[in-house]
């Protein structure tokens, strides 16, 4: 890519954050133009932060995909949320991405006055607006109360409808957030897109399908580890993968009747897997059961959901 040199060039960090399912994963992976971060319509998908790099000839965006913000229980929560918080000490620009067809919960009071009392600049992104999208108004009333002032009074803040299902105003985004960003060289590398390791990566993916199976409270309780990773029988990759349960009931559902539901997951991740790291892959998954992982500080940073 042709990159200018010049004094024109803007770069800086944004992160998305907001309530789980609001579709910040989608909107990360639709303006990285790639599959960074996985997306279910379970609450609480993503885990860890995400980095996306969206590049163009005049900026360098680094979008930061966090967990979704609720009110914390275990150590796992916690890290969520704290990593999610996080994210926004080193951001040049937040986006607040709500439902606008969800009304406005307690959570998310906490979370405006959180984001009211940063410096950076906010775009509050009213998302899936291609559904109803009746409670906007909700979101921007809070606003307004939070700050104390009308909406147009309220500086660095742009309200915009965004639907990362069909795309709609996804230049007009990357335009607001340009002119909030300073001028500066680019941060990463032009051609990079995801900072994760690929391990966890995968991880991921396989999680993903699994969420896409599972049912009621068994996706709260999944984690998964990639716990071996190497080339096999000339260019075949071995993976081996460990997915963690909490109950013995719940290894059942995982594992479903003769192995069926394990092969779907694996079949499906391998063929992503594959795709992902353009190599054949063999993947290896076995369930365990562990009462409590989430709370399970060794097992946490293992994962790379902790950080000490
Ligand atoms: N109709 C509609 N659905 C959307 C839109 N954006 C995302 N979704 C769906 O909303 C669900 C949640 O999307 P995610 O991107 O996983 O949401 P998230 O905010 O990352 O969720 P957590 O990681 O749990 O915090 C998925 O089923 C998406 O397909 C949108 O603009 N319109
Ligand atoms: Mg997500």
């Amino acid at each position: 890519m042709e990159e200018k040199q010049d004094k024109d060039f803007h770069s800086g960090m944004v992160s998305i954050v907001g309530r789980p399912n609001v579709g910040k994963s989608t909107l990360l992976n639709l303006i990285v133009g790639e599959k960074v971060a996985i997306v279910s319509p379970i609450p609480q998908t993503t885990r860890n932060r995400v980095r996306g790099v969206y590049n163009d000839e005049r900026s360098q965006i680094v979008f930061i995909d966090t967990p979704g913000l609720h009110m914390s229980k275990d150590k796992l929560d916690q890290f969520m949320n704290r990593s999610a918080y996080g994210t926004t000490r080193d951001a040049d620009c937040i986006i607040h991405l709500v439902d606008a067809n969800d009304p406005v919960g307690p959570e998310e009071e906490k979370i405006v006055k959180k984001l009211a009392a940063l410096k950076v600049a906010v775009v509050l992104g009213l998302n899936k607006v291609d559904l109803k999208g009746e409670f906007i108004h909700e979101y921007i009333a809070l606003w307004e109360r939070v700050k104390g002032v009308a909406i147009t009074e309220i500086e660095n803040f742009t309200i915009l409808p965004l639907s990362t299902k069909t795309g709609l105003h996804q230049d007009k985004l990357i335009g607001i957030l340009f002119d909030y960003l300073p001028q500066g060289p680019a941060l990463y590398p032009r051609d990079t897109v995801c900072d994760i390791p690929q391990k966890m990566v995968i991880a991921d993916i396989i999680r993903e399908k699994l969420l896409g199976v599972m049912r009621q409270e068994v996706p709260h309780s999944l984690a998964v580890i990639v716990e071996e990773m190497e080339p096999r029988q000339g260019k075949t990759i071995f993976i081996r993968a460990l997915i963690l349960v909490e109950r013995a009931s719940q290894k059942n559902i995982v594992i479903g009747k003769d192995g069926q539901i394990l092969k779907k997951v694996g079949s499906m991740a391998r063929i992503e897997i594959e795709n992902l790291i353009e190599n054949k892959v063999f993947l290896d998954l076995y369930v365990k059961m562990k009462k409590k992982w989430r709370d399970d500080q060794a097992l946490l940073m293992e994962m790379g959901y902790a950080d000490l």
